[in-house]
């Protein structure tokens, strides 16, 4: 089965995504996504420019070989533009013989391990009432484990929360449920990690006192803290028994995590911005983290992120796939797939898509009781309309960015 056509989508429904469509020679289609929140074009011409012209005429089937091929022969390796490519042509070829063999994809890699796979949702608010609110709104819809983030007193604005103004389908007008905004440039955010610090431990004693010791909570960090800051907000959280503490140092220096590990129980999480085993390799190693947070998307794809995962297993380190609405529906698909057939899944994060991309995408996954589970079509489960696709053009869209009181760019 030969590849014969490959055409890179690119549409921008409720936000900006980059899809990768293959056919063959036999009729199958296969999606992938190719989605880098904020800088999506440079993805798009490294497919179009240097990818497609190469995947014409080869065998569908050899997943593993042209996966080495494109990472090998580029010379230049890894990093999120070259990962995310790849990844659209891995997932592309999983859903083509998915397809070709009448099977859901977690079929062929290896079954189902659990009959369906926990999701977080994002709740959120400036205030604790608000927070609360999202929380219960959270609940309603079905979500049994919940990131909290919430404003801290004397910052205008902060990382998770705006987003929550459009929980509810699209309503207002944020850009999809996402910290990224249409424009011609980033918005500035500002940050204090001191008011921070103090915030955070007495939002987490609130939550637990309204809703109980039971509910498995999150929280994202952000890659704000420094490693000593990190370990006492770890420390300062140990009596709300978080689920896990995300990102909590850049991600750029593993060694950092040491110093944390020295000093708290909390659970870690990292990897959102990795893209390859090598960047895990350390802190999988030294068992510095307890959850992979790395989407199919950014990692290469199913081949690559299953390397990661059973490398993580031996550590007992468990999946925490990324699932933000920037993953788009076909990435999610791939995630959902892999999630339910590894051994060590822990959760998969999961905020809603707005109804145009819904309308986009057909997909036909499940959402029920706080789970998600694939759907049994054969390959991914997801199809793209293209004559939809077409109605969307790209938009410019930046994330904010973060400075302090005196003016320096901090982390964001
Ligand atoms: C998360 C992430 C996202 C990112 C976004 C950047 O944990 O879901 O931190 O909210 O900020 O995906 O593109
Ligand atoms: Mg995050």
């Amino acid at each position: 089965m030969r590849i014969d056509r490959a055409d890179v989508v690119v549409t921008s429904p409720d936000r900006n995504f980059v899809t990768l469509r293959l056919e063959t020679d036999e009729g199958h289609i296969g999606l992938g996504d190719a989605t880098l929140n904020g800088r999506e074009l440079a993805v798009v011409s490294y497919l179009r420019d240097h990818v497609v012209p190469l995947l014409l005429g080869r065998d569908a089937h050899n997943i593993e070989d042209t996966w080495q091929f494109l990472y090998r022969s580029a010379y230049w390796r890894r990093g999120p533009v070259t990962m995310a490519a790849i990844a659209a042509v891995d997932v592309a070829l999983w859903d083509i013989k998915a397809k070709a063999a009448g099977m859901p994809l977690y079929q062929l890699l290896g079954g189902a391990s659990r009959t369906g796979l926990l999701a977080y949702g994002h709740a959120s608010g400036k205030s604790t009432e608000e927070l609360f609110d999202s929380v219960r709104k959270h609940q309603a819809e079905g979500y049994k484990a919940i990131r909290i983030q919430t404003g801290v007193p004397g910052l205008k604005s902060i990382y998770g929360i705006a987003s929550n103004a459009t929980f509810e389908a699209n309503k207002g007008s944020r850009y999809d449920h996402e910290p990224a905004q249409r424009g011609a440039s980033p918005a500035e955010e500002d940050w204090d990690t001191r008011s921070y610090l103090r915030h955070v431990p007495t939002v987490f004693e609130a939550v637990r006192n309204e809703f109980g010791p039971e509910l498995p909570l999150l929280h994202d960090g952000h890659h704000r803290m420094t490693p000593i800051q990190a370990a006492k907000l770890g420390k300062s959280l140990e009596p709300y028994d978080l689920f896990w503490l995300e990102d909590c140092t850049p991600a750029e220096n593993p060694e950092a995590l040491r110093l944390v590990r020295q000093h708290t129980t909390t659970p870690l999480a990292i990897g959102e911005i990795f893209n390859t085993v090598w960047d895990y390799q350390q802190i999988i190693r030294e068992q510095l983290i307890d959850y992979v947070r790395s989407a199919v998307t950014h990692t290469g794809g199913i081949t690559h992120l299953r390397k990661v995962l059973d490398y993580a297993s031996q550590y007992q380190i468990k999946s925490g796939m990324h699932g933000p609405t920037d993953i788009s529906p076909v990435g999610m698909a791939a995630a959902m797939h892999l999630g339910l057939s590894i051994h060590n899944f822990g959760i998969q994060e999961y905020m809603k898509h707005g109804a145009k991309t819904d309308q986009t995408f057909r997909q036909s996954f499940t959402w029920q009781d706080g789970m998600l589970h694939p759907g049994t079509q054969p390959g991914l489960g997801v199809e793209l309309d293209i004559d939809e696709a077409g109605k969307y053009p790209y938009q410019q869209a930046y994330l904010p960015y973060n400075r302090l009181a005196d003016g320096t760019v901090h982390d964001w």
